[in-house]
């Protein structure tokens, strides 16, 4: 039976189960490589120049999180760990390829089974269909930023392409689930980004915007990776790695560009513009790709123009993305849905803002380990724009989302709800955890990082790289221990494993990791 909406605010449903009416809505938003350097409620500089006003209004409104980190800093396993509230490794998906063990049960169904009505739309990214949704659009794998296809339960398995900007798009299918959506049940929408993903194509509006700054270079911009062999050998630098044509959209030197599918990639993106779309375009990068050859760049002067090139484009990106969030905050507030709706902003994981020289994630070093978390939920957060400077993680979300719904969380979920935070300003409960456990897995592959799992506590970083060398490192194994003081040493550049004084501090932790793998079965270390 329907309910009946009362004064636009209270809903009673006919059979008179109120208390599912009541029960509050959930939207979670999730970027792609969205770093937490440009945010600026978070103060970093990048983000000073090129402010985020939405974001910043939830982070008023809402509770902040400065410690927020993922378990595994790459897409798949994110989402696998967002739906499961598992480790990677319990999960099954580690790497980008196939591995989710489809077998589990998610969180939607779980809401579901309790009477939520559940979507996803955006970036989904996992190897098989979404389950625990009734309604799905999904971009093609990775997605793309000018007119990209999208996937329902009515396209018959295929991609049909549509006429926009991805987050635009994504945003309107968004607002339109939720005009359509059963007014009688709460609702979980997970709305999840394309942007800021590379190849960070700005929108048409914004092509030429931050053109007259000049955004300032992190103080690792020219690390010389001393004493940190996994980090001397990755393939994701700005000096070294970014194409001319795909990432730096120089297309006067695309020719330059030997690997086959960054030259196909390349094409592809260009060929998905309309004829005014492709016109701004090249109006808005071709003067200063021109100048920048005349101009005869070399060494760091080089490194800088292709770090400015980079950095205008990503925050390009985000100021549409701003833009979308300010949409759906003004639609729940439109709607009377503000009060009973938690609404959490957070990114698939960080990412490199030239930090090390690099782009890209993966490492357990802070930039890509640590992610953006804002969370708005006026129902439990007495005092609005609190910081919250617990160690929380992507494991954390799935026990949150059913604790909020009154659900018992299984015994399967490692996470822990984070409800006791929002109750409490932020502050930590007495058993809060005092560690995080981290696993990257996905080597051999693009940016060729090694694998590594390791702790942290707040204040010290411990890693350990391991594993066979493969392909172009052939034969080259690894098996090396970092250790890092984030209080001494914020930029992670001086590893003091080894070192005189650090005993007591290494013996803790490893035993700290040693717990971690035995209690949750790790396997491979
Ligand atoms: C693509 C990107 C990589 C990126 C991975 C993973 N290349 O392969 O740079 O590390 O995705 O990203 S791209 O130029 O084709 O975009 S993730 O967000 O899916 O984990
Ligand atoms: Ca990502």
């Amino acid at each position: 039976m329907p309910a009946i909406l009362l004064g636009g605010t209270a809903l009673i449903s006919c059979n008179g189960n109120k208390q599912v009416l009541d029960r509050p809505n959930i939207i979670h938003i999730m970027t792609d490589d969205h770093s937490f350097q440009t945010i600026s409620a978070y103060g970093h500089p990048i983000s000073q120049l090129a402010p985020t006003p939405n974001l910043d209004r939830l982070a008023r409104e809402g509770m902040l999180f400065t410690r927020g980190y993922v378990e595994n800093s790459l897409s798949a396993p994110s989402r696998a760990t967002l739906l499961t509230g598992m480790y990677s490794h319990m999960h099954g998906q580690e790497t980008l390829g196939p591995g989710f063990d489809t077998t589990l049960t998610v969180f939607p169904q779980l809401l579901q089974e309790a009477g939520y009505q559940t979507a996803i739309i955006g970036k989904w990214h996992l190897h098989c269909d979404p389950k625990g949704f009734d309604y799905y659009r999904i971009l093609f794998e990775q997605g793309d930023y000018y007119n990209p296809e999208f996937k329902t339960k009515d396209t018959d398995g295929k991609y049909i392409k549509e006429s926009g900007y991805a987050s635009t798009l994504i945003t309107d299918y968004s607002l339109e689930w939720l005009d359509n959506r059963d007014k009688s049940k709460p609702f979980c929408l997970l709305l999840h980004h394309k942007t800021p993903h590379r190849n960070w194509m700005p929108e048409p509006k914004y092509l030429n915007l931050y053109d007259d700054v000049e955004f300032p270079y992190p103080e690792t911009l020219f690390d010389d990776y001393e004493g940190r062999e996994a980090a001397s050998t990755q393939e994701m630098s700005i000096a070294k790695d970014m194409s001319w044509s795909y990432d730096l959209k120089v297309d006067q030197l695309k020719d330059k560009d030997k690997t086959p599918w960054i030259v196909r990639d390349w094409k592809r993106a260009l060929d998905r513009m309309t004829p005014e779309e492709r016109k701004a375009w090249d109006e808005a990068y071709d003067d200063e790709n021109l100048k920048m050859i005349d101009r005869n760049l070399s060494g760091e002067e080089l490194v800088k123009w292709k770090y400015q090139r980079y950095i205008k484009d990503y925050v390009r990106c985000i100021k549409s993305l701003d833009d979308q969030i300010g949409r759906v905050l003004d639609y729940l507030d439109k709607n009377g849905l503000t009060e009973n709706t938690i609404i959490v902003y957070t990114s698939d994981q960080g990412f490199y803002m030239g930090e090390h020289g690099w782009f890209d994630k993966r490492f357990m070093y802070e930039e890509s380990f640590r992610t953006p978390l804002i969370v708005r939920f006026p129902k439990m957060m007495k005092k609005k724009g609190t910081r919250c400077d617990a160690l929380v993680q992507n494991i954390d979300y799935a026990p949150t989302y059913l604790d909020i719904a009154g659900i018992e969380k299984p015994e399967w979920m490692v996470g822990r709800s984070l409800t006791e935070l929002f109750r409490n300003e932020g502050k930590e409960p007495e058993d809060w955890r005092n560690t995080l456990y981290y696993h990257y897995y996905d080597y051999p592959a693009v940016h060729m990082v090694r694998r590594h799992d390791g702790v942290f506590d707040g204040r010290y970083k411990l890693i350990h790289f391991y594993g066979e060398g493969k392909q172009k490192d052939k034969g080259n194994d690894i098996d090396k221990w970092e250790l890092y003081d984030l209080q001494e040493d914020p930029c992670e550049v001086n590893n003091i494993y080894g070192e005189e004084g650090t005993s007591e501090i290494t013996k803790g932790l490893t035993e700290e990791l040693e717990r971690y793998r035995k209690d949750y079965n790790v396997v491979e270390f």
